[in-house]
């Protein structure tokens, strides 16, 4: 029956035996990775599916004084940009590596929503390893989405702005001046650093979702556009006028063959390019100058445009590479597109019209067919391993199951509450893992135990395994997740990083031994090469330290066993602490602000010693004579 009000709740999980299917027990380990987006944190958060259980807290766009990450030495050029130091972003969308359109367990890709930027995770490390600047767009919420291969990451402009030398222009004159863009980032095969090939500027309205073709399809990417309107007020109302919007086809095979014939132009952007390196344990921040550009208005077969009702939001492909499900907010029904009807339509140029002088495909023509009265607010869809589909109803609160052939509905479930994203493991890829859907909702209100105004976020599984959508968990999120995408754990735990190498250890103040320890001043900075191992820090004590000196705290971890990190802190400091896993160095930088003895201290409980692991640094006034000095173990007489 066609559910259009929220199911009433709170609804036991305890079906049958439906708990018992997310259990699993103490010392076993789940099938899947969950690699969910932390919204408006900036983070990701891996949990354990089927068991809901959280594993790590990964920063990427956000500083995490947990670890120090944007607040040691080594990893604050992470977060530079044009703007200057960005410590913090709106993170939706993670995609993970694919080789042939199949995970290959390598890397996991963010966006940054707020100020444009990608970044990308590796996934032997859990880290965030390099985040790239997008110039020229307004806000970068369609992205990250990878070809079949992570050939290229795309990442598309939320809102189309003024771009080139004239940007000091009227509002109302976005028809004229307001333009699109579309940046293809190019993946390096071997180590994953990611460059912008080109960028194609697009007419101007706002771009959403998308994804890359595969199979058949390869080779085009399809993206959702919103407010075709050319709306710059209230949105809310004068964006939703028209009956149907636009899917975006991108023939981008073409635009490539066009940038290889040097049809691009190069043009002036500023935008910044932050590695990371595990030699040095560090990262380094590079300011790009210029983008190559292909305005698609100039050529006529790489752009189509495909009537898509009604502000459409996502925009999926099913494994097989021929379906493209357009999924309006505001349409009562959900059109699927036919990839060989595309091309069909495109070599008859089967059009209805022009639009900004690009083709708009004849809607019936590109049309696989429609599914009637899905549900209601049709966001986002994923698939399974046998031709079905899976999309989350925002409005009517809700997971619609239907046959991508048939169009059938087959199953529905309600979710509690709103559910925004859903995914199942593999649902993007050629090769859907299935067995579950994890719904990511929007509202929580009585699933869980009140904690003041803000709630936990909620998220749900669902076993799918069976003909019938079956809930089985509910399990709080950090952050608000938007899209999530589940791995298998298979391709991604033996590849685990469990240390560094301490022969290894490029970096430029590592002291790998406790005899390379040392203090060396120069000018006003104090560099201290420190060394923790279980339970000392060397060296403990510190003396000669002046008012107005700044002090490098760089700390190796001696350490060569997996699972023992060393923390360091000191007193009064004002950014954070540092946690050190073996064999690398990272570096706290310390103010001192008053004259006097100052403790520091190792953060993480290492040993049954760990709170003897300890030392302290002596402050003297600004000018005064106290020679640089550092021991450790040995017992001055004081006379
Ligand atoms: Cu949350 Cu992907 Cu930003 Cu839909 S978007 S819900
Ligand atoms: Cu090292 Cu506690």
């Amino acid at each position: 029956m066609w559910q259009s009000c929220k199911p009433k709740a709170p609804t036991s999980v305890a079906i049958g035996d439906a708990a018992t299917r997310s259990f699993v027990p103490p010392g076993k380990y789940d099938e899947f990775y969950n690699i969910v987006s932390g919204g408006f944190n900036g983070q990701m958060a891996v949990y354990g599916i089927p068991s809901g259980r959280l594993f790590k807290i990964l920063p990427v766009f956000s500083v995490f004084p947990e670890s120090g990450y944007g607040y040691s030495e080594e990893t604050k050029p992470m977060l530079n940009t044009s703007h200057g130091f960005v410590p913090w972003d709106d993170l939706h969308h993670i995609a993970l590596s694919t080789t042939k359109g199949e995970h290959d367990g390598r890397w996991a890709f963010g966006n940054a929503n707020n100020t444009p930027r990608v970044a990308r995770i590796n996934m032997k490390t859990f880290r965030t390893e390099e985040i790239l600047e997008i110039p020229n767009s307004g806000g970068n919420h369609s992205s990250p989405f990878i070809t079949e291969n992570t050939e290229y990451l795309v990442a598309g402009t939320r809102f189309s702005i003024p771009m080139g030398s004239n940007k000091d222009v009227p509002i109302s004159s976005y028809k004229e001046n307001f333009k699109g863009s579309i940046s293809f980032v190019k993946i390096d095969p071997k180590d994953g650093h990611m460059n912008i090939a080109f960028q194609l500027r697009t007419p101007g309205f706002n771009y959403d979702l998308s994804r890359a073709g595969k199979g058949p399809s390869h080779g085009w990417f399809f993206f959702s556009c919103y407010n075709t309107e050319q709306a710059y007020t209230l949105l809310e109302v004068n964006a939703s006028q028209k009956d149907k919007d636009f899917i975006m086809a991108v023939n981008w095979k073409k635009a490539e063959e066009y940038i290889a014939q040097g049809k691009g132009r190069v043009e002036k952007a500023k935008y910044a390019h932050n590695i990371y390196s595990d030699d040095v344990h560090s990262a380094t921040s590079t300011m790009q100058q210029e983008v190559t550009v292909l305005d698609v208005t100039e050529f006529p077969d790489i752009v189509y445009f495909i009537p898509c009702p009604k502000s459409p939001h996502g925009c999926d492909v099913d494994p097989t590479g021929e379906y493209i499900v357009g999924s309006g907010k505001l349409a009562a029904m959900m059109p699927v597109f036919s990839f060989s009807k595309i091309q069909k339509a495109i070599a008859a140029k089967d059009y209805e019209g022009d639009f900004a002088g690009i083709p708009v495909i004849k809607y019936e023509s590109a049309l696989h067919g429609e599914v009637k009265k899905p549900g209601l607010g049709p966001l986002h869809t994923e698939f399974d391993e046998k031709g079905n589909a899976y999309t989350s109803m925002f409005v009517s609160s809700e997971i619609v199951k239907w046959n991508v052939k048939t169009l059938e509905v087959l199953d529905r479930v309600p979710t509690y509450y709103s559910i925004g994203h859903l995914s199942v493991p593999g649902g993007p890829t050629s090769k859907p893992h299935g067995k579950y859907v994890i719904a990511y909702n929007k509202i929580t209100k009585d699933r869980f135990l009140p904690t003041g105004p803000e709630l936990t976020q909620s998220a749900q599984i669902y076993d799918i395994s069976g003909d019938k959508m079956q809930l089985i968990l509910d399990f709080p999120t950090t952050g608000e997740p938007h899209y999530a995408e589940a791995i298998p754990a298979s391709l991604v735990a033996p590849n685990s990083v469990k240390i560094f190498k301490l022969e290894d250890n490029k970096h430029p103040y590592a002291a790998i031994g406790e005899g390379q320890a040392k203090v060396v001043r120069d000018g006003n900075k104090v560099h201290v090469s420190m060394t923790a191992i279980r339970s000392h820090l060397t060296p403990d004590n510190i003396e000669g330290v002046r008012m107005g000196d700044e002090v490098y705290f760089h700390i190796t971890n001696l350490e060569q066993d997996w699972d023992v990190p060393h923390g360091f802190a000191i007193k009064g400091n004002a950014n954070a602490e540092i946690l050190v896993m073996p064999g690398e160095t990272q570096t706290l930088k310390f103010i001192p602000d008053e004259v006097g003895i100052v403790p520091f201290y190792c953060t993480d409980f290492c040993s049954a010693l760990h709170q003897e692991m300890s030392g302290y640094l002596r402050v003297s006034p600004a000018g005064s004579k106290t020679p640089l000095k550092f021991s450790t173990g040995k017992i001055e007489e004081v006379n």
